[in-house]
């Protein structure tokens, strides 16, 4: 459906009350897509324009469009249009803020309180954003559309059936896919991974987790887990083909080879298999784990600061945090993996936004170690952008949002580890569905990260 439709348009409502133009907003790509750009949002509003893609052509530049409701171009029923459109929006106050929330479907990544908000709106929610003249972008037209392009390409046989070597990271995996490929690499090098159930979900798939090295002479404990969020298909693929590179690499590359040496890494690639397995089969976007079919967000059910803000009491909530702390199977196996290690460092790989969160999450408060997590932080940032030159942003988890209960401050907080997390690719653009031939570098930057971040703590 979106094909037509131009992803990525950016409107700014004119500070200036210009009055030679019935059309108050700027699309900042090309003057030229402006006829393109009403025509999208006249159907994301639902307001009196349709275009089926590879059937009608884009309306003509001669469009009027008024500054509030868009008026009819062309007559065509309006429930062709998209349902679901991912934008960004700036609110310009507290209040304006507010009201996003309250017109959004769904929440795709907060920013910084001067910046930001990446929503889901429907129709009438995009027609609320025109009618309040809030700066935004179109980040995704059409979500299903773009989820429906991404299932069609994933049944293709080539992704089906088993990948030629070299090309596992070519595509996502589903769960099995990505079990099978630990299990490979476990009996592949004994010597240097070791497989283990650490425990089960709630609906008993197991939460599988390697341990790599460390056996030398072990200096550092580390962990990194994927897949706390469902939909953040990216953080499965980076933590299972870190894993990889390090068993891969470890007989060629010198800085891997003492890495694996010297460091005992734990990667658990998938730490909410139900909701992984729900997000392929079901629903692309779900975030949460399933318990009792609204789900818990993991992310806020650790025992730090639990219940605070940034967390819901609600179960239909994004951020429902459950009924108490380690509520849930796979929080409380991360815990006690936790627990039963000896763990200096650890990363909790989300999608995305390029992003390196330190503590605390939960609150405003400078952590004890600020400057050196800080300073690490800055070293990662680094090592990343050195790989393929993308910028991933350096800050602490509050000044994005406050969350409460999440895994980076109990682990930090309660074991005093150096604790991380890094939101990858994309920026922006298409959000959770990021285009596959963009995991192998995304892995780059995971790997550089992890490399520096083991090379910076324990003995
Ligand atoms: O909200 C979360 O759990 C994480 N972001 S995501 O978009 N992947 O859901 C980030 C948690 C880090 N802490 C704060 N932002 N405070
Ligand atoms: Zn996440």
């Amino acid at each position: 459906m979106s094909r037509c439709y131009r992803d990525g348009v950016r409107l700014r409502p004119r500070r200036n009350n210009a009055p030679s133009s019935l059309w108050p907003w700027r699309a900042s790509r090309s003057v030229a897509g402006l006829g393109r750009l009403a025509a999208a949002l006249a159907v994301v509003t639902g307001v009196g324009i349709a275009i089926t893609p590879m059937m009608r052509p884009a309306p003509p530049e001669r469009s009027t469009v008024r500054s509030h409701a868009p008026v009819t171009v062309e007559s065509a029923p309006s429930r062709l249009g998209p349902e679901r459109t991912a934008v960004r929006v700036w609110p310009r106050t507290a209040a304006e803020r507010a009201d996003v929330f309250a017109h959004a479907i769904d929440v795709w990544s907060e920013h910084s309180d001067a910046e930001a908000l990446d929503v889901v709106l429907d129709p009438a929610g995009m027609a609320w954003v025109l009618d309040a003249r809030l700066e935004a972008e179109v980040l995704v037209v059409d979500i299903d559309a773009l989820a429906e392009d991404e299932r069609e390409r994933l049944a293709m046989a080539e992704v089906a059936r088993p990948p030629a070597p070299g090309r596992w990271f070519s595509e996502y995996r589903d769960l099995s896919a990505i079990h099978a490929h630990l299990d490979q690499l476990a009996q592949r090098r004994p010597d240097l991974v070791m497989q283990e159930t650490i425990g089960h979900s709630l609906e008993g798939r197991p939460l599988v987790a390697l341990r790599i090295g460390g056996t030398g002479s072990r200096r550092a404990g580390m962990l990194i887990n994927g897949g706390l969020h469902a939909r953040e298909w990216i953080s499965m693929m980076v933590t299972t083909c870190v894993a990889d590179r390090l068993i891969s690499s470890y007989d060629d590359d010198a800085r891997i080879r003492r890495f694996v040496d010297e460091v005992e890494l734990w990667v658990v690639p998938v730490s909410n298999p139900d909701g992984y397995v729900h997000s392929w089969s079901r629903d692309r976007y779900w975030r949460k784990n399933r318990r009792d079919g609204h789900g818990v967000d993991l992310n806020r059910n650790f025992d730090l600061a639990w219940g605070g803000p940034g967390s819901s009491d609600k179960p239909a909530s994004q951020i429902y945090r459950g009924t108490a702390a380690f509520s849930e199977p796979e929080s409380a196996a991360l815990r006690d993996l936790m627990h039963r290690g000896d763990f200096d460092a650890h990363i909790d790989f989300h999608s995305y936004g390029q992003l390196l969160l330190h503590p605390w999450s939960h609150k405003r408060k400078r952590s004890r170690d600020h400057k050196r997590l800080s300073a690490t932080a800055d070293g990662m940032a680094k090592a990343i952008a050195a790989q393929h030159g993308k910028r991933y942003r350096k800050m602490s988890g509050e000044s994005l949002y406050p969350a409460s209960g999440t895994f980076m401050d109990w682990a930090y907080g309660e074991h005093e580890v150096s604790s991380f997390v890094i939101e990858l690719r994309p920026r922006g653009g298409s959000g959770f569905v990021l285009p596959p031939e963009q995991i192998v570098p995304t892995c780059d930057e995971g790997l550089a990260a992890v490399l520096t971040l083991g090379e910076s703590v324990g003995r």
